[in-house]
């Protein structure tokens, strides 16, 4: 029979790609979607047809409708991927990013610990935790500094993880990810705002690419690789944490040179200006993972390089302004 698979936050960027993964593995995929206004479901119209594809209506911020939910579904494996997650935003909104991002893991593991505690769970936690670094590379045993309060409620998430792993016996994971990418990311972070602007000047759409800091420096990876990781997290006999990474580091500004460059312009600073409004409060500086124990345990690795990243996402946002496509094709 097949396997259940569990999954919050399916509308964003890892829960689509791992929805698709998790179907091509032919398991049975509840994606947890909440009531909007308007349509959110443009990263799944690949899978809105499958009938191995189900969408359940609940709420992180809603206990009852989680447990409403599991003891219907009674999974096999819980992703739980739903967060506020955009760092710049919870500084605008510390208290629900606390509510969703921080309570909401509880409230999905204390909802699996009374309706399903025989299944997996794996939370989506963060390299936003090692935020002013301790150490470099960052490992699992590297010392949490948040920066923001999006890496604070992360860090909680974190904890509480580990925390009901310990009291409870639940096989309860967590994957510290760092940073990755794709089409599919959402329009407001560096890496797709990069891509899309630059498409843009490209095609002379736009004068020039407005960006904060460009000296931030971050490990980014392929978001299809990192999915694979999360299965590979629930799959082993022992729960336990990993960091996901590919080891390398860049600024922003060299992201913004090669996309500048992969269309041709090599005079990019022409192109680029400073808006202090994408300067945050708290900045974190470098980021660089060390996933050496994923190599080994999962036998996970990256397969996507920093520059065929870049290509990946100028590519796509190239064919989205050319021809309208969809950001599920990519
Ligand atoms: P994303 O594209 O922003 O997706 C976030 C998802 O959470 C969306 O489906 C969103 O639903 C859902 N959500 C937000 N609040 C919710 C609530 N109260 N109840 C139910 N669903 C809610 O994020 P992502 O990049 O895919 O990241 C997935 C997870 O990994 C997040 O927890 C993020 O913090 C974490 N993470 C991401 C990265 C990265 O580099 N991408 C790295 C480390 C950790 P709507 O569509 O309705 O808004
Ligand atoms: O910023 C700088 C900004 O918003 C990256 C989330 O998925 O990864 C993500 O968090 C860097 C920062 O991602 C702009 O200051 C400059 O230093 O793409 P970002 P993030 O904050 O690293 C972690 C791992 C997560 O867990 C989060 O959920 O880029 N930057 N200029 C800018 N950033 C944005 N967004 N916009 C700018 O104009």
């Amino acid at each position: 029979m097949s396997k259940k698979a569990f999954i919050t936050g399916v509308t964003g960027q890892d829960g689509s790609y791992l929805a698709d993964f998790l179907l091509s593995k032919d398991y049975q995929v509840y994606g947890m979607v909440r009531r909007t206004s308007t349509p959110i479901l443009e990263r799944l119209t690949n899978i809105l047809s499958n009938p191995n594809f189900h969408l359940v209506n609940g709420d992180l911020a809603d206990s009852s409708s989680l447990i409403r939910l599991l003891n219907e579904i009674k999974p096999d494996e819980i992703y739980n991927l739903a967060a506020q997650s955009f760092v710049q935003t919870s500084w605008e909104e510390p208290i629900l990013t606390g509510d969703y991002t921080a309570l909401g893991v509880t409230r999905m593991l204390e909802a699996m610990r009374l309706c399903c505690p025989q299944a997996k769970f794996y939370q989506a936690s963060s390299s936003e935790m090692f935020g002013k670094v301790l150490q470099t590379p960052q490992t699992e045993k590297t010392p949490f500094y948040p920066r923001s309060p999006y890496g604070v409620a992360k860090a909680y998430g974190h904890f509480i993880t580990v925390n009901y792993r310990e009291s409870y016996n639940l096989f309860a994971c967590s994957g510290i990810l760092f940073n990755h990418e794709s089409p599919r990311r959402g329009l407001e972070f560096v890496t797709r705002k990069i891509a899309h602007q630059v498409a843009e000047v490209k095609l002379g759409l736009r004068e020039k690419v407005e960006l904060g800091n460009l000296e931030a420096k971050r490990d980014w990876g392929y978001a299809k690789d990192y999915v694979q990781a999360m299965w590979l997290i629930l799959q082993q006999d022992k729960p336990d944490d990993y960091v996901i990474a590919t080891g390398e580091t860049h600024t922003v500004g060299e992201f913004l040179q090669a996309a500048f460059a992969h269309v041709g312009i090599e005079d990019w600073q022409t192109y680029f200006q400073h808006n202090p409004a994408f300067d945050r409060p708290a900045e974190v500086d470098l980021l660089i993972g060390d996933a050496s124990k994923a190599k080994q345990v999962l036998n996970w690795q990256p397969s996507v390089t920093f520059s065929d990243l870049v290509k990946i996402m100028v590519d796509a946002e190239m064919a989205i302004l050319q021809n309208q496509a969809k950001v599920a094709d990519f």
